[in-house]
């Protein structure tokens, strides 16, 4: 495959965009080559600029559980170009799409947009502090949460594909705002509540976790960071910004039948569109501004565009809930795809392939992965027409478009390309 444009257009972008791209992970950094840039994508497909095409297993790193350019999609959004593109104030559908994100996540029981999973991440945390009175919050190792300055502590996604340590630019007073623990480990929070059960606003997790890989919670372990946040009066956030309506129409939260007091969502209710939400207990809502004292705010929050995205692809999936039997199903035949000595996680319709022959269940066990083998294995499915997101440390998403000739090829690509 010749990649002759998407070469040039790199050395172009590396003079001005700090790496050439504007988000780290999709620089190919972790897997060597350079980065392909999209001319344009249709269903479970894309094409690079070089006429390539590839079966993307990205889906713009998991909103697009309808695949790209989904019609009933594009047709609400050039409603909604119709009208305008940006008022600063409220609309109709906004409400309508508080109300459908209401009706599938029954803890949310009510609901801010904002404009992206960082700033939903950034806002439950304030209004848990806001609410609670105290300033510490419980952070996973290898979870990600964006780019919010004191959960970049020992953070997954970028941070661990790049191998940062210690994030410059973040004052050491936000880091000691964090306690960072072990995933899946349910002594190590027993163990922080002990010591700092009073000091402690809150407890944010991936109930799936999608940026070390992905990595499911083991049996017991989100109901026992239930019980203990509740007992010590801390709240428990759950982020789903990957799993929402990704791991079942209510989310994880819904998968494994817990009720978080909050919950941050992100690009999935804005059908691709940048968005985000966070919202939770009625009581601890009313704390945000103009309701409650938690400053927070948005010019673009509630935009047109991505709420009129976000309404149709929430009604679709609300009007075909046979969509996740089938996203299970195919991932599962994908997924039966690994050899002997491959680890393979799945949670319905996100995976991860690590090149290790252990259990992966927290960031050391991910980070032991042969992050060089997975580089050449990346490497050799791009050849092969395959897409996966560029790092060990990253979920891969199926989508709704994705067909039984999709999964049929990347079997395929994959029993050759595990040999690479
Ligand atoms: N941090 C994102 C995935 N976990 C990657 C974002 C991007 O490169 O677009």
């Amino acid at each position: 495959m010749k990649h002759t444009k998407s070469d040039a257009l790199f050395a172009r972008a590396q003079q001005i965009i700090p790496g050439g791209v504007n988000s780290p992970v999709r620089a190919f950094r972790s897997v060597g080559g350079n980065p392909l840039f999209i001319a344009r994508g249709e269903g479970s497909h894309i094409f690079d600029v070089d006429g390539n095409e590839y079966i993307d297993y990205v889906g713009s790193w998991g909103p697009l559980l309808l695949g790209h350019r989904h019609p009933e999609i594009l047709e609400a959004i050039e409603r909604a170009l119709a009208i305008g593109t940006s008022f600063g104030a409220p609309t109709e559908q906004e409400t309508e799409l508080a109300e459908a994100i209401l009706d599938a996540v029954p803890s949310i029981e009510m609901v801010r947009l904002v404009n992206s999973g960082t700033e939903a991440t950034m806002s439950a945390i304030r209004v848990a502090r806001g609410f609670t009175g105290r300033d510490l919050i419980v952070k996973f190792e290898g979870c990600y949460h964006g780019h919010v300055d004191s959960l970049l502590v020992k953070a997954g996604s970028g941070v661990a594909t790049l191998g940062i340590a210690d994030t410059q630019g973040v004052p050491k007073a936000f880091c000691d705002t964090t306690i960072a623990l072990p995933y899946n480990a349910p002594e190590a929070v027993e163990r922080a509540f002990r010591e700092h059960g009073d000091g402690i606003a809150a407890v944010i997790v991936e109930p799936v976790v999608g940026n070390m890989g992905c990595v499911p919670p083991l049996p017991g372990y989100l109901e026992m960071l239930r019980e203990t946040t509740a007992r010590y009066g801390a709240l428990l956030i759950f982020d789903e910004v990957m799993t929402g309506f990704r791991v079942a129409f209510g989310g994880a939260q819904q998968r494994f039948a817990i009720r978080p007091d909050l919950t941050t969502l992100g690009k999935v209710i804005g059908g691709g569109l940048p968005v985000g939400a966070y919202g939770g207990r009625r009581d601890v809502m009313s704390r945000v501004a103009p309701a409650g004292p938690v400053y927070q705010a948005g010019t673009l929050s509630g935009n047109p565009l991505a709420v009129a995205a976000g309404l149709a692809m929430l009604r679709h999936l609300k009007a075909h809930p046979e969509i996740y039997q089938r996203l299970e199903a195919l991932g599962a035949e994908l997924c039966g795809a690994a050899p002997p000595g491959i680890t393979v996680n799945r949670v319905g319709s996100m995976f991860t392939f690590f090149f290790s022959g252990e259990p992966v269940t927290d960031w050391e066990s991910a980070k032991r992965s042969d992050t060089a083998r997975f580089g050449r294995f990346f490497r050799a499915m791009l050849e092969r027409g395959v897409y996966l997101a560029p790092s060990q440390f990253e979920a891969a998403f199926l989508s709704a478009a994705h067909s039984a000739e999709d999964i049929r090829r990347t079997v395929a690509a994959a029993r050759e390309a595990f040999n690479a």
